[in-house]
């Protein structure tokens, strides 16, 4: 099944090529030279691998949600293990490569023609503490298929602006309600919090949640260096 065909993703063939257009150096195909419209509309029609494409297509169950009157505006904690970095948001690209066809490099306002869905979960942090935060942004599953992801794909990588890392699983960074952030509760999300894009997703603890994300690498193996706090004891997994 065709991405543009199925149009399960809400993505149109418009707004692909409007942020294709934008960033053609991300996606040389060949080395040699920028692809032309034909040869990325004809990319995306390409069927993706089974479990992927079983993934995206029959989306898994989401979880309950909370209601706007349930949000804890004080509740989400600042939790960081180094300074906040510094991003100028316009030189900003978010990355996805690895084992894709189609590798990507986003500015935001890219980013933000693609649908955004908003949901209201929450975020539980080991250290003993949790709140119920609305998240806006675009789900991860429609960057990951406009990547093209290949038929042996299993981890995705996050790699941050200040040092910290994390490794998940293919099918849950493809849940319908795993987000990249860039709202919270409503208004733009706060530097603090991971702007200008950050992880948010119900189903894993909060330290798989990086901020400040700069780089989505799709991978077949996990690395012996699982994520900042994984390495140091934490569980990998971590789901909620
Ligand atoms: N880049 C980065 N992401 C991170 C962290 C961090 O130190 N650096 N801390 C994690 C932890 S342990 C938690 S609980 C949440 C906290 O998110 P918040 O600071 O927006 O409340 O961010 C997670 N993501
Ligand atoms: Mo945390």
């Amino acid at each position: 099944m065709g991405l543009i065909r199925s149009h399960r993703l809400q993505l149109t063939r418009r707004q692909f090529l409007q942020i294709s257009g934008l960033s053609g150096v991300s996606f040389l195909l060949g080395g040699c030279g920028t692809p032309s419209f034909e040869d990325l509309v004809g990319k995306l029609s390409e069927p993706l691998n089974q479990r992927v494409e079983a993934l995206i297509f029959n989306p898994q169950k989401p979880v309950p949600e909370f209601s706007p009157s349930q949000i804890q505006p004080e509740a989400l904690i600042v939790n960081t293990f180094r300074a906040t970095p510094i991003i100028d948001q316009q030189k900003y690209r978010l990355i996805v490569d690895g084992e894709v066809n189609n590798p990507l490099s986003l500015s935001m306002k890219e980013i933000q023609t693609l649908p955004l869905t908003s949901m209201i979960i929450r975020h539980v942090c080991v250290e003993g503490w949790a709140a119920i935060v609305q998240w806006g942004g675009i789900r991860m599953q429609e960057i990951i298929a406009l990547a093209q992801p290949k038929a042996n794909v299993k981890y995705a990588y996050f790699k941050s602006a200040d040092g910290y890392y994390e490794s998940w699983d293919i099918a849950s960074v493809l849940h319908p309600q795993t987000l990249l952030a860039y709202q919270k509760n409503g208004e733009p999300l706060p530097v603090d919090n991971g702007a200008p894009l950050r992880l948010a997703s119900p189903i894993k603890l909060g330290y798989k949640q990086s901020k400040w994300v700069t780089q989505i690498t799709l991978t077949n193996y996990l690395s012996p260096f699982k994520g900042y706090w994984e390495d140091q004891g934490y569980e990998w997994f971590a789901g909620l």
